[in-house]
């Protein structure tokens, strides 16, 4: 019967560190919104992640139509905001353009997504 309880007890604290590693860094929100349409050319993309991150590992880019990367290849967290990402734009033509991200959390694990908006004039 204590054996069991020793099992019981060791798989608990399995479920545990199972649970802590799902704490990676999903995207909370982005600016200009997901699939949403904005009015003239934003200035930056910024992602809010649910993690803190390790800026110089992550990758943040946006494509227009063509697939060309459009983005100032500037990305970096904001100061004093660990958890986003930034990167700069130049003035974008209308169209939809497609944002990809690649986000390593401060524990290591690596998620990775995209969306797209659209800039109308
Ligand atoms: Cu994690």
């Amino acid at each position: 019967m204590k054996n069991k309880l020793r099992l019981f007890l060791t798989t608990l604290g399995f479920l545990a560190v199972a649970q802590a590693g799902w704490a990676h860094a999903f995207l909370d929100h982005a600016d200009p919104a997901v699939g949403s349409k904005v009015h003239g050319s934003p200035r930056v993309v910024k992602l809010w992640f649910t993690e803190k991150l390790e800026a110089a590992l992550c990758k943040l880019q946006v494509f227009n139509e063509s697939g060309q990367e459009v983005d100032k290849r500037d990305q970096a967290s904001s100061a004093g905001d660990p958890a986003s990402l930034t990167v700069s734009l130049p003035p974008l033509q209308s169209g939809k353009y497609k944002v990809v991200w690649r986000a390593v959390s401060v524990d290591t694990h690596v998620t990775k997504g995209d969306f797209q908006f659209e800039v109308s004039p």
